[in-house]
């Protein structure tokens, strides 16, 4: 399991907590904070023009920049922190200071040196700086392929697994008595091993947007995967593995099962020695709506590499759009005989985000009005797209749509000025929630922004800063999607990067069923309730799992970053 237990509106979802199965101890009901770090910096460091700030503790007053790497370590910088600030009780609750080193451009190897002794870890300024996290990052979602054998090397160490779920799975519990339906491949969820339909939605959706709004930042980067080579994007081809597991879950009548799972948690190891049995649980609109999405997006982005696949997608979201018109009500798959993540969330902005992919990649004016009507009294989130919620990816279809030319636009001009000025509210609350932030958090400080995966929250709501940005461009847009990343990478109370093989200090004990040294690129859910509150243990996964959709996320936020290539 992973994500937060709170959809994006804030309602408590019916959510299905389990036992922890591994035999460690119970999750953490209380997290005892240790001192923050005395440092706190993006540990991967800036590309030269952007702003460049730390956090630093209150005894720290003054600071000097290290260019590292030569015969001797060079003093390029030295200036005073800032004004203490207190940072709120449900934040970190201390004082700090904020130190800027902006005027610091050379690429290079550096270190911030505070007081006499204290040292922060090494950083990069570079142009390409993004371009090794990126790899690393989308290349863990190869690391989670199903149904295949799995290897990659990082760090000196390989990672690797034989095949496993080879028999998946059986139709015991979706109305197909006890017989075996072919549904390998696709990516494991998270820490375990099951395979859900919803949680693919805004996964499959996030780095398909990637690719869609930057594809000139990471159309041409190697991810050292099995298609690496071939003429397809490598970044597509990873979608790609997940979107033909995802066409066994469609019934010849466009229903789509809801996913494939284990009955429970308890197996705890290798993913090739996994032997309880899969089942798939039954068809749901909330699934089938999801997956027309995926399907009608993935017909567009795919149509200049591989026209027959395209041709394979958009039919099979045409199908699923049609069962979805004969079922205008909510169909809640049975889920009784599962004790395994439920994904219980409405229909409603899925159904949505289908309707603005079908009309993007066809032009049918009955997807524009499907999507519009549904789209009348809707804004945007305050989180970013999440499994729950993937209202913004529609509304962001539809806002960037290249059906809107200087010949023509098809769309209800109130309606695209009701959501612009929607989005620029939303975008703008973001940067400045960023900017007042002692930690660059766009997501801010309130009891509200601390939840299950808040994290992966942190990395989503950069796509509504893109989308604005695309729309109406705006260096600080940018400028905080960068926070959010330094944030996530070690500018932060426990002054660590987050995500397992990145940065400095990285989470070495995800909750993650295949075990350790933790596997390359993964983004931990994070602290909560504060942002004291994150503890580096297997046992918690509400802090320490990990989780596609945050990846996605993650994959999305590091993007345009991404150093263009020739
Ligand atoms: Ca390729």
């Amino acid at each position: 399991m992973r994500h937060s237990p709170f959809s994006p509106t804030g309602s408590l979802l019916i959510f299905v907590l389990v036992a922890f199965g591994s035999g460690g101890r119970a999750a953490d009901a209380i997290v005892e904070p240790g001192p923050g770090a005395d440092i706190r910096v993006n540990s991967i460091g800036f590309v030269p023009a952007s702003t460049k700030v730390a956090t630093v503790r209150d005894s720290v007053t003054q600071f000097r920049i290290l260019r590292l790497g030569g015969a001797k370590e060079v003093e390029v910088l030295a200036g005073d922190a800032g004004k203490p600030v207190e940072t709120a009780a449900t934040d970190t609750a201390e004082t700090v200071r904020i130190i800027d080193f902006s005027r610091v451009t050379d690429p290079g190897r550096y270190a911030i040196e505070a007081g006499t002794s204290e040292r922060s870890a090494p950083f990069t300024i570079a142009r390409d700086v993004w371009d090794a996290p990126f790899r690393v990052v989308t290349r863990a979602m190869y690391l989670w392929r199903c149904g295949t054998a799995v290897s990659g090397e990082w760090n000196g160490v390989t990672f690797t697994h034989p095949a496993c779920h080879l028999d998946d799975a059986w139709l015991d519990h979706a109305g197909g008595g006890h017989v075996r339906r072919a549904s390998t491949g696709g990516w494991h969820d998270a820490g375990d091993y099951n395979k859900y339909v919803v949680n693919a939605g805004v996964t499959v959706g996030l780095m398909l947007k990637a690719f869609e709004q930057f594809p000139e930042h990471v159309r041409d980067i190697d991810l050292g995967i099995p298609e690496s080579g071939n003429a397809t994007p490598d970044l597509l081809d990873e979608v790609r593995w997940e979107l033909e597991w995802l066409f066994t879950m469609q019934l010849e009548d466009g229903r789509v099962y809801h996913k494939v799972s284990s009955p429970d948690f308890r197996y705890w190891g290798a993913p090739e020695k996994d032997t309880d049995p899969r089942f798939f649980a039954p068809w749901g609109t909330t699934a089938t709506a999801h997956f027309t999405a995926m399907m009608a997006c993935a017909a567009r982005v795919f149509r200049p590499y591989d026209a027959a696949f395209a041709d394979r997608c958009l039919h099979a979201a045409e199908l699923s759009w049609d069962c979805l018109q004969t079922h205008p009500e909510q169909v809640e798959p049975d889920q009784h005989a599962f004790h395994t993540g439920a994904y219980s969330s409405p229909d409603a902005s899925p159904r949505l985000w289908a309707a603005a992919e079908l009309w993007e990649t066809t032009g049918g004016k009955n997807y524009l009005r499907d999507f519009e009507r549904r789209a009348a009294a809707i804004h945007f989130s305050d989180n970013g797209p999440g499994w729950g919620d993937v209202t913004d990816l529609g509304l962001g279809t539809y806002l960037l749509s290249k059906h809107a030319t200087e010949a023509g636009d098809p769309r209800d001009a109130r309606l695209v000025r009701h959501l612009r000025s929607d989005l620029f509210t939303h975008a703008a609350n973001i940067v400045a929630t960023g900017l007042r932030n002692p930690h660059g958090r766009p997501l801010g400080d309130s009891r509200k922004t601390w939840s299950w995966g808040a994290n992966g929250n942190v990395a989503a709501q950069t796509f509504q800063l893109h989308v604005a940005d695309r729309l109406q461009p705006d260096p600080r847009y940018r400028e905080t999607a960068q926070l959010a990343l330094g944030y996530l990478f070690g500018r932060n109370y426990h002054g660590r990067s987050y995500v397992t093989g990145l940065g400095a200090n990285p989470p070495l004990h995800p909750h993650d069923r295949r075990g350790e040294p933790a596997w390359p690129g993964y983004l931990v859910g994070g602290p909560w309730p504060d942002g004291r509150g994150w503890v580096d243990e297997m046992a918690s996964y509400e802090r320490n799992e990990i989780a596609i959709n945050w990846n996605a996320a993650l994959i999305y936020a590091i993007a345009p970053f991404v150093e263009p290539k020739k």
